[in-house]
Parts: C-alpha cells; sequence; structure tokens
C-alpha cells in the first residue's frame, strides 16, 4: 500500500500518528518507545492545530481586529499535549489509538516535560490567558523568553531541598516552530549623539533575538493564537582568526555570553535578585517583542497614531516595564514624532498588572546600571520625571528616587490602564503603593480578579468529576463556566452527591497509590488536607506544620479521642537563596519523618512532601484535595490562583480575608467556608502592639508546647531561626493568628464527620465558582482595558 507523505496528514488520527512515526520521526512502530509515540502523537495533533492557527491569522488580518499582545518574563504552560487533545476533542481516539496496541495513553502523555518557564502564580496565570484568548477568538500574541532551562528541579536530601537544573529542550520539542527568518538585533550599552538636532543610540555591544512559535489552540479548537519566545544568538558564532590561533574558549566567547542572556529563569517570583542579567533579559525580551509589534502594524497600516486604536500591549508585571521608554524611544528617535506625541501614543498602547505590594519585590534598577546598559532610555525616564513634575507640582512619588529606577512608578506613568488582580488587592494598592499615582490620576487603577482556564483545571485533570457534571447539566459549562450554577440543586439530590463523593474518593485512591510510590503509604480514606504553593514566609506555611505539630502532640495524649484522620500534604519550592524558606522546606520533612512513623498516631495523622512541586503534580493533588489551605497573612497574597482551582474541583477552604479568598466566600458562601485570622487591618494594627508574638504564645498552651518540641530537637535541629521568628519579630503573625487557625481546623474536622452535609458543601463550592474562569477575567481585560473584540473564523 502507498502510505501518503507526511505533509497531507491523514483524516484518521490513527493514520496520522502512524505516519508521524514513520516519516516525522524515521521509527518503525515494531521498536518505537514511549518518547517515540509522544512525539508521534504530538505531530499529528500539531497539524492539526496548523489550519485553524492560519485561519485565525488570516482573520485578524482581514478584519482589522485589534491585537492584544500580552509580555511576560514567565510562562508556566506545563504539559502542551493533553491541552490540545481536549481542545480538538481528540483524547476518546487518542485513549482508544493506544488501548488497541496494550499502551496506556496517561503514560504516554505523562512523558512529557513539563514546561517550567515560570516560577508560581503569575506564569501560570500568563498560560491560563494564552489559552482563554485563544477560547474567546481574541486575537493576540503571548511574548517571552525560550529559557533553556526553566525552573530548577527539587529534591529532598535529609529534608533538605536541593536544586538541580531543569533540561526541557534535552528532548525534541514538538510543539515549537523555529522562524529563523525572524531576528531582531538588540543593543546593549554604548553612547547616545545628538545629530541634526536628532537623538541616537549607538549600543556598544548586541546579541540577536530569534523567534520560536508555538500555537496555542482554544476550546473545540475555533481559534489559535501565538506564544513567540525568544532565544538570544551571538551576532557572530564564533571568531574564526581566534580560533585558528588555537584559541578555543576565547572563539566561543561571544557565543557563550549571548546565550546567557536566554539560559536560566531567575528562580524567584518575590524578590528582586540577580542584577545585570536579569535587567537584560528584561530589556531583551521586550524590545525583540516591541520590534515585532511594529513590523507587524507597519504591514498594515502607515498611519502611527493610529497604535493605540490596533495595538494593546499588557505589561505582566514590572519585568516589561522598559516597554515605555523603548516604544518612545521608537517613536521619538526612530520614527520622527515629538516626544510628548511619543508618550501619548505608547500611553495608549500600554496597560500594567501589579501583582504584589511586597515592598521587596517591587522592582529597583540603579541609574548607574540603567544608564550604563540602556543609557538613551535612562534620559527617557529623566525626562519623564521631569514631564510628570511640570504637571503636577505638588507630587512627592518620583520615578528616579534615591539614586534608584522604580519601575513601578515607572510602569504606571507610562500606562493608560493599572490593575491589581482581586478586589482586595486593588484597593490596597489604591490606598498603599499607588496612593499618590492614585489621586493624580483617578480612574487609571482598575480591578481584573484572576481565573483559572476549566479546560486544563477541570477538564484534563479530573476527567471523573466533568464526566460527572457533563452527564448532569450537559457540556456547556466548558466554554461557559457560570454554567455551573445548574448543579447547585443537585447538592440536594441523594443520587448527585453519593456520585460526586464517589467521584472524589477514587480521585484520592489514585493519588493516595502515586504518594505510595513517592514513599508515603497513605490512607485513602483519611482527610485529603493540601497546601501547594511557593514556600514564602507570607503563605506561612509554617504556620499549618506548627498547627500540625500541635494536633499530633494532642493525638498521642489521647490517641483513642474521637480524631478525624488526616493527610496533610504540603508542595513548593523555596527561591535558592531564601534560607528562612528552606528552613520551612526542612521543618516540614523533618515533622514528616516523626509523625509518620510515631506508631500511636500514624493511623491518625501523616504528612506527606512529594518533591518537586510543577504544573503536573498540582494537576493530580487538587482533584483529589478535600481541604484547600489559603492561610496567608490578610493584605500580602495578591489573589491567589490555587485557591480557585481547589474550590472548582470541590475542596473546601480554610483561610483568611486576603487576595480573591474575599471573593471565593462571598461566592460560595460562609457557611462553605473557614474562615479565620486577622483582616488586613487588623494584621498593620497588632504589628503595633509590642510583644504581640509573646502575648499570643502565652495565651495558647498548644502553640507554646508545639514551639518547645521544636526548640527542644523531637524534629531534629536546625530551627533555632523558626522559633525565634514566630516568638520574636513575627512579621507575618503567625503566632497572633494560630489561636483562631486551631478553631477553624477543628470546625473543619466537625464538618468532615458528616459526609453527607461536607460533600453538600463541596458541591455547592462547585457549583458556585464559574465566576473563577480564567474566560471571564480576559472578557473583562478586553472590556476594560484593551477595547479589544472576539472574532471567529468564518
Ligand atoms: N506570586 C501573587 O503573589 C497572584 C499571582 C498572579 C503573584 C499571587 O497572589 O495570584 O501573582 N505575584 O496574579 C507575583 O508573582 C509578583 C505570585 O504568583
Amino acid at each position: 500500500m502507498q502510505e501518503a507523505p507526511v505533509h497531507l496528514p491523514s483524516e484518521n488520527l490513527s493514520d496520522a500518528i502512524l505516519q508521524q512515526l514513520k516519516y516525522g520521526l524515521g521509527k518503525d512502530a515494531a521498536h518505537a518507545t514511549r518518547t517515540d509515540w509522544r512525539l508521534a502523537l504530538s505531530l499529528a495533533i500539531r497539524d492539526r492545530i496548523v489550519d485553524p492557527w492560519f485561519a485565525s491569522t488570516r482573520t485578524t488580518y482581514a478584519k482589522q481586529g485589534k491585537r492584544v499582545y500580552y509580555l511576560s518574563m514567565e510562562f508556566l504552560i506545563g504539559r502542551l499535549l493533553e491541552d490540545a487533545a481536549v481542545n480538538l476533542g481528540l483524547m476518546d481516539e487518542v485513549t482508544a489509538f493506544f488501548d488497541e496496541r496494550g499502551l496506556d495513553a496517561k503514560a504516554v502523555i505523562a512523558d512529557e516535560p513539563d514546561a517550567a518557564l515560570g516560577n508560581g502564580g503569575l506564569g501560570r496565570l500568563a498560560a491560563c490567558f494564552l489559552e482563554s484568548m485563544s477560547s474567546l477568538g481574541c486575537p493576540a500574541h503571548g511574548y517571552g523568553i525560550r529559557y533553556e532551562h526553566g525552573l530548577f528541579r527539587q529534591s529532598f536530601d535529609d529534608g533538605r531541598q536541593v536544586e538541580a537544573p531543569e533540561d526541557w529542550l534535552s528532548e525534541p520539542h514538538a510543539w515549537e516552530f523555529e522562524r529563523a527568518e525572524v531576528e531582531y538585533r538588540i543593543g546593549f550599552g554604548g553612547h547616545v549623539a545628538e545629530e541634526n538636532g536628532q537623538t541616537r543610540w549607538y549600543p556598544g555591544e548586541a546579541v540577536l533575538a530569534r523567534a520560536y512559535d508555538t500555537p496555542v489552540i482554544g476550546w473545540k479548537g475555533a481559534w489559535a493564537n501565538t506564544l513567540r519566545l525568544w532565544s538570544a544568538r551571538p551576532e557572530q558564532i564564533f571568531d574564526l582568526s581566534r580560533f585558528n590561533a588555537g584559541d578555543y574558549y576565547g572563539a566561543a566567547h561571544q557565543e557563550a555570553l549571548a546565550r546567557t542572556i536566554s539560559r536560566v529563569l531567575y528562580p524567584d517570583d518575590t524578590t528582586d535578585e540577580g542584577k545585570r542579567l536579569r535587567l537584560k533579559q528584561e530589556y531583551f525580551f521586550t524590545a525583540a517583542s516591541l520590534h515585532d509589534i511594529l513590523r507587524r502594524f507597519d504591514s498594515e497600516y502607515d498611519d502611527l497614531s493610529l497604535l493605540p486604536e490596533k495595538v494593546a500591549i499588557q505589561l505582566n508585571d514590572t519585568h516589561p516595564a522598559i516597554a515605555g521608554p523603548e516604544l518612545i524611544r521608537i517613536l521619538h528617535d526612530e520614527r520622527g514624532l515629538s516626544f510628548e506625541q511619543a508618550v501619548e501614543i505608547a500611553r495608549g498602547c500600554l496597560a500594567y498588572t501589579n501583582h504584589t505590594l511586597l515592598p521587596e519585590a517591587l522592582e529597583r534598577w540603579s541609574v548607574g546600571l540603567m544608564a550604563h546598559l540602556l543609557p538613551r532610555h535612562m534620559q527617557i525616564i529623566e525626562r519623564m520625571d521631569a514631564l510628570h513634575a511640570e504637571a503636577h507640582p505638588d507630587r512627592h512619588v518620583r520615578l528616579i528616587d534615591h539614586g534608584d529606577v522604580h519601575m513601578g512608578p515607572l510602569a504606571f506613568t507610562t500606562a493608560h490602564r493599572v490593575n491589581g488582580v482581586s478586589a482586595l488587592h486593588s484597593e490596597l494598592m489604591k490606598d498603599t503603593v499607588f496612593a499618590e499615582l492614585n489621586r493624580l490620576h483617578p480612574g487609571r487603577i482598575v480591578n481584573q480578579t484572576n481565573g483559572v482556564t476549566p479546560r486544563r483545571w477541570m477538564l484534563s485533570a479530573n476527567p471523573r468529576l466533568s464526566a460527572l457534571i457533563t452527564e448532569a447539566i450537559g457540556d456547556g459549562w466548558v466554554g461557559d463556566l457560570e454554567q455551573l450554577q445548574q448543579l447547585e440543586p443537585l447538592a440536594e439530590d441523594a443520587g448527585f452527591v453519593e456520585a460526586f463523593a464517589k467521584a472524589k474518593r477514587a480521585n484520592k485512591a489514585d493519588l493516595a497509590a502515586y504518594l505510595g510510590k513517592e514513599g508515603t503509604g497513605v490512607d485513602p480514606d483519611a482527610m485529603f488536607d493540601v497546601q501547594i504553593k511557593r514556600i514564602h514566609e507570607y503563605k506561612r506555611q509554617h504556620l499549618n506544620i506548627l498547627q500540625t505539630i500541635a494536633l499530633w502532640q494532642e493525638m498521642k495524649d489521647d490517641p483513642k479521642g474521637d480524631w478525624v484522620p488526616t493527610l496533610k500534604i504540603f508542595g513548593g519550592k523555596a527561591a535558592p537563596g531564601y534560607f528562612f524558606a528552606k528552613d520551612i522546606i526542612r521543618l516540614i520533612n523533618k515533622v514528616a519523618e516523626v509523625v509518620n512513623r510515631d506508631p500511636d498516631t500514624r493511623h491518625l495523622l501523616r504528612v506527606a512532601y512529594p518533591a518537586n512541586y510543577n504544573v503536573s503534580l498540582a494537576e493530580r493533588l487538587i482533584p483529589a484535595a478535600e481541604v484547600s489551605q489559603q492561610i496567608s497573612t490578610a493584605g500580602k497574597e495578591a489573589s491567589g490562583t490555587g485557591n480557585m482551582k481547589f474550590a472548582l474541583n470541590g475542596a473546601l477552604t480554610i483561610g483568611t480575608l486576603d487576595g480573591a479568598n474575599v471573593e471565593i466566600r462571598e461566592l460560595v458562601g460562609a457557611e462553605n467556608f473557614f474562615l479565620f485570622g486577622m483582616t488586613a487591618e487588623e494584621v498593620v494594627a497588632r504589628r503595633q502592639v509590642e510583644g504581640h508574638a509573646w502575648q499570643a504564645i502565652s495565651a495558647d498552651p498548644r502553640l507554646a508546647r508545639a514551639l518547645e518540641a521544636i526548640r527542644h530537637g523531637t524534629f531534629g535541629h536546625g530551627f533555632g531561626g523558626i522559633v525565634d521568628n514566630v516568638s520574636g519579630p513575627d512579621y507575618f503573625l503567625v503566632s497572633s493568628d494560630f489561636t483562631d487557625y486551631w478553631r477553624a481546623s477543628r470546625e473543619l474536622d466537625a464538618a468532615y464527620r458528616d459526609p453527607k452535609a461536607w460533600t453538600r458543601k463541596a458541591i455547592l463550592n462547585v457549583a458556585r465558582s464559574g465566576w473563577f474562569s480564567s474566560d471571564r477575567t480576559i472578557r473583562g481585560y478586553m472590556a476594560d482595558i484593551w477595547d479589544a473584540k472576539a472574532l471567529s473564523v468564518d
């Protein structure tokens, strides 16, 4: 039989996979490895994306739609194969194909490396947004960096976090298309000169930014956008004369230097570190993206004043905030607009999302460094600062202050809209970091509460629950999550309650089996209580572990008591230089060691901390969770997005009034949420009370006893830092919130003892959380910030 050539993909998916295996990879089915099958499947599915992708591009050109550009240092996309298969409705065919060959489709899918081009919530949000923009038909590009090494791999050695480089590109990457022809020269340093009344920047060095495109297909395959990632390359591959002279290292020097820019993701999502190279990365991808945006604009229009009407550029945090000065530089220095016009047009295009109020995370660059790396941009920032001062003579805020350029205020002044990521966070922005700028520019700050994509976080992560929902209300909810409301009456339906509980139980059994393989034997009937996120003092994993210790002590006092058997699950990485967070990790692991082997209590309490928490692990843990720990110090978590994923998968939240918890509680109902702790206002007042930590400890013998056990070495040594902190300065108010946290936790236990009532609450959480779809968030950005319209392929 004559096989079809590979460039004509077969209509039939099975044939297409076999063709890709043979002609795309040069492999014989009889000898194919799991990776070969995974690549063949990925390529076959990728082929299905190309036509809708081209059609989307053609439609955007034809309709002259406004384009959205989402600039982000991070895209935590995780695995792409399942997303694409699910959105194209191909999962059943995929499963059948592998079943026929005696292979496990799940294992083939899980063979894909988890692309970890991000640290945490901010990067994952960008990935959910990309998917939603495609699902809604919003013409958009994501722009970022193609890091060779994403977030480090975490393992534990005697409880300590050990970091190893991540290597996702060591295997062929099936999803991207290299665009050798799309390359821009990005300069650094050098000098600025005045020539015939024009200012010119002459960079002292340059690298090339090369584009790599990944298509992002939306729900039902109707629309596809592009994630364009930049990779750095040297202008000259190597120095042949040095090479010929035998200086091999010297010859490769240029190349190594250039490639460093896109080599690693900075493993830190809340503090500003790694100065020079980080700023180079930021400018590198921002400048390449702006060149690309303008090239596309120029191909369609010849009037620069149309830019704000045709182009929306969203800055995901301040990392791409140099976009303001760069766009102004291009429009003024290179395109000849007046400075004021350039500022006006740039502002019309740009909008900025703030993701944190933590002062140490607000980016600042020293004037010296900025002037050295980007001399022309430094001048532009100075001029903008002066213009702003002129327009607002009574202002105190400066873009340049104490020798630093402040990227938050810079982003604010160069953007027409600034948004926070939850209602509380946006209000706090107006009252704190941006109080004065908000007074000077009323109405510029808007809120867009975060959301998550239901395709990834329900449909593919939780097939059992999804099937149950679809059976009950049809499948419209996947593209319109508010339809989950139709589940509400079913919370009173005995059959549905039972089926819901059964699905959760099956998910727990799957997770128990997985954790068993990872080394922690667990009882699938225990209450699964989960805290997964980056390890940070403000997120207070140490509050959770302190309570776990206190609970263990009480159980030991009374092992015959009426306890709810509980499995405490932790997951998360600490920034490599964040030593306090690393101590918390070690403490959790050491508590796990002691508690898990205690014969008196091991049937009542276990602690599991699977290493290397990432998107794929989250997809396993969330569907099996019953309790969602969202316990940050109020006022510190900008939004959270894990909290939404848990509620949508039927876990009940125990949490503070922080970030989007506030909105979750409002929607799911106070009676279906376990609230504790001080409010953001009370937190501020409490810090003024002298000796607040000691007062709290003296008033709560449980807390005192738990701290005493740590101090006495029950869990090994080296935890003095944690004990001293929570009994001394305790900035994050672990001690002051402990007693109320204990109370809420026991209320939660009591609720768990009534399985029917618990499941009813869980169903109501699902039914009322549909608002947290990232489709809703993106619609909000489109309407309030971008003024962009959804398109569809005719
Ligand atoms: N660390 C916030 O802390 C928020 C995400 C996405 C964070 C978190 O509350 O949900 O952004 N902030 O908006 C930053 O990364 C600076 C985060 O992920």
